[in-house]
């Protein structure tokens, strides 16, 4: 059937204004270590979710759970060179990027849980995000990791002389590394995805990690020992390439800010459930779990390092976060 010229001229404009209608939509490549059954696995699938969401599904998480991607330092430069759009990673090597995130990883700076949170949602945590953008980074929310836990394959860690001389898997991170290098270990930075293999072949002794990560990257099968010394806190954070970043328009920055958030209640949730059923399952396997460490000694054993800490981030913004109630 021939159409009038006009009728033409009018289904033609109606197909271009439709695939007008039609947004475009962009895929977010989202990469880290855990598993996604894990506490980052949460904040990814709460993250894509929310976004999806208040973006009319015109952006999208694409994951890659289980190191796909490369240990956190691998992922985190590709996200600052652009070939990665985001990671969520804990702020171990973090430090080797942005120094100012280091202060958060020195060894009992954190009472508890709300403490750290209060922190870092905080105006000190704020300040501290404002520092990502100079180097090619957008740190969109402040998600946790955990309170990071002892294990070992050689004897129970009760006391610090217990850590003395066990050749300890370390982020690569030098405050952790001069923490356990006063205790008398020997600190060996290493990538997350070559943990697994060094402990089962006992390249390395022990590591140290918290709960959600001892149980999804399953740790505790290839360790005889933990012991639950919560040496440090472990921030983790939702890291974005700043050229994403900079071609989003400000109300989708402002539905990646609100997903953010959203992704990070779900997160902590998930820490603290796994904190609570974790140990028995740890247990479970057979492994010989410390619960009540004593840690006055293990505060004791790292005081030296706080006056590396000290000169290198000042004994006035150590107290700062110490005081926050
Ligand atoms: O961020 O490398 C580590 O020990 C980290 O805790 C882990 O990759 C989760």
């Amino acid at each position: 059937m021939k159409h009038s010229p006009l009728l033409s001229s009018l289904l033609l404009a109606l197909c271009f204004s439709t695939a007008g209608a039609v947004q475009a939509e962009t895929v977010l490549k989202l990469g880290y270590t855990a598993t996604n059954d894990s506490h980052y696995g949460v904040a990814a699938n709460v993250f894509g979710e929310e976004l999806a969401k208040r973006t009319n599904g015109r952006y999208k998480v694409q994951q890659f759970p289980s190191s796909a991607l490369g240990g956190e330092r691998e992922m985190i430069e590709a996200v600052q060179l652009g070939t990665q759009d985001m990671v969520i990673t804990s702020t171990g090597p973090v430090g080797n990027f942005i120094p100012a995130t280091r202060i958060f990883d020195i060894p009992f700076l954190f009472r508890d849980y709300t403490h750290a949170r209060k922190v870092l949602d905080g105006q000190i945590g704020q300040e501290v995000l404002k520092k990502f953008p100079a180097k090619g980074f957008v740190g969109v929310v402040w998600l946790e990791n955990g309170f990071r836990h002892m294990t070992n394959s050689r004897h129970p860690i009760n006391v610090p002389a217990d850590v003395k001389g066990l050749k300890i898997r370390t982020m690569e991170n030098k405050v952790h590394m001069e923490a356990f290098k006063t205790m008398g270990a020997l600190p060996t930075p290493m990538a997350m995805n070559e943990l697994f293999t060094a402990l089962q072949q006992g390249t390395v002794d022990g590591q140290e990690n918290p709960v959600p990560v001892i149980l999804s990257n399953k740790l505790y099968t290839v360790q005889d020992n933990v012991s639950l010394t919560g040496h440090v806190y472990s921030p983790a954070l939702l890291l974005m390439s700043s050229d994403a970043w900079n071609k989003l328009s400000e109300a989708d920055r402002k539905a990646f800010l609100e997903a953010g958030k959203l992704a990070a209640v779900a997160n902590r949730k998930r820490v603290n459930e796994d904190e609570d059923k974790g140990i028995a399952v740890i247990k479970g396997a057979g492994v010989k779990v410390v619960e009540k460490v004593d840690i006055k000694p293990f505060r004791e054993a790292v005081k030296p390092a706080y006056t590396v800490y000290a000169k290198e981030f000042g004994a006035d913004a150590i107290k700062k976060i110490q005081d926050v109630q």
